[in-house]
């Protein structure tokens, strides 16, 4: 290890001591399947899929028992998992409301589903805690700066909607150490790096290491508000989350005087964000699935909230009158109202309102990166309305 740094791995490992015990267990803790089904017995919003076999040759008939939308309908309220200390995706104000980018999508779903954006409960929770959440039904969608993957999908209970922002995760270190410039893994050896604990963030970081074949000491916390108060300190050389994380914690919380280096360009991973729902809940899931849909096509033709109602009246095109509920509309099949989506892009927006009133701010463009529309070589695209 770099001699430099070992002072700091001792005191991170002061540290980490000190507060293992008030955040909880930091190790690795998504939830597995066996805790899936325990815990879906005291679900009061979803009813847990029934177990089944399937044989080979034996005919699927896809789940689809729309049990999370009539809970939503019943209660009146989306209860909706967020982290709530996510600079410009989730934050909680000092007032007690929730605001950005998640936290608007959490109202959108609210708009389609019930009419009224205002009608979301915000439930915070860290990323260790998240995905039981959505396995017990204590949330009815998780819209948490969550990275879809391959075992998440398959393996954790767990369904994705379309990715609502294209993500990559980064590194972010103090140019007073010596990092300007940094721009790989391999500047990091010896580094004390720091992150929260059960994140796609802890294991690539790892993975990137070992390729790069330097060593570096991995410290985790529940909470990243506690990642950066020990970054803050000194006692972590370096953080690493999602690139926009990193983008807007620097934005609100990088001291004057001092400045936090973003290691650039290239991420290290994908990390593809967008809302999740519980495993086999399929009309839920297309509810949540076509909600961010919705927002992406209003974007593509033009529709904003402030010119949705006189384009339900006179639409531009037949997709467009589909879309708002006009003739042919199709959100009936999935148990909504014609006009769901009036609602959310009335009373929320369409994908380049939501994005650019939270995440511009923090200097988040969509112009040259993956988040642009599939017309201006960006990532965003919806199927169409039809
Ligand atoms: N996208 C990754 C990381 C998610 C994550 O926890 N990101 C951090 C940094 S943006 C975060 O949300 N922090 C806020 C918090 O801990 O509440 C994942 O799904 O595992």
């Amino acid at each position: 290890m770099n001699k430099r740094f070992i002072w700091r791995a001792i005191a991170v490992a002061l540290s980490f001591t000190l507060l293992a015990s008030a955040c909880g267990d930091d190790s690795e803790t998504e939830a597995t399947p066996t805790t899936t089904e325990a815990a879906g017995e005291d679900t009061t919003t979803t009813e847990a899929a029934p177990a089944t076999t399937t044989e080979p040759g034996d005919t699927v008939v896809p789940v689809q028992d729309g049990g999370t939308l009539q809970a939503v309908l019943d209660r009146g309220t989306l209860n909706c998992g967020v982290s709530g200390a996510a600079v410009a995706f989730s934050e909680t104000q000092p007032d007690g409301s929730t605001t950005g980018f998640d936290a608007d999508y959490c109202r959108a779903v609210a708009a389609a589903v019930l009419g009224d954006s205002t009608a979301v409960a915000f439930v915070a929770l860290t990323a260790a805690e998240r995905f039981t959440a959505v396995q017990t039904g204590d949330v009815d969608v998780l819209i948490r700066n969550t990275t879809a993957t391959q075992s998440r999908d398959t393996d954790v209970g767990m369904d994705f909607a379309p990715t609502t922002y294209y993500d990559g995760q980064q590194v972010m270190a103090r140019e007073s150490d010596g990092f300007t410039g940094a721009s790989g893994v391999a500047d990091l050896d010896g580094a004390v790096v720091c992150t929260n604990a059960g994140t796609t963030t802890e294991k690539n970081i790892s993975d990137a290491a070992d390729a790069a074949g330097i060593d570096i000491t991995l410290t985790t916390f529940e909470d990243y508000d506690i990642v950066m108060d020990n970054f803050i300190s000194g006692a972590c050389d370096a953080v690493t989350t999602d690139g926009s994380g990193l983008v807007g914690r620097k934005a609100k919380q990088e001291p004057a005087g001092e400045t936090w280096w973003i290691f650039p360009p290239s991420p290290l991973s994908k990390e593809p964000l967008g809302p999740v729902t519980g495993q086999n809940d399929s009309v839920w899931l297309d509810i949540v699935t076509w909600t961010v849909n919705a927002t992406i096509i209003a974007d593509e033709k033009g529709v904003t909230s402030a010119n949705a109602a006189d384009m339900a009246a006179n639409p531009p095109d037949a997709e467009v009158g589909r879309l708002l509920g006009g003739e042919g509309e199709i959100q009936s099949a999935m148990g909504l109202p014609p006009d769901a989506f009036l609602n959310v892009i009335t009373q929320v927006g369409n994908y380049d309102e939501i994005y650019t009133r939270n995440l511009g701010p923090v200097g988040l463009t969509r112009e040259g990166s993956a988040n642009a529309g599939w017309l201006d070589g960006g990532l965003i695209y919806s199927p169409p309305a039809r």
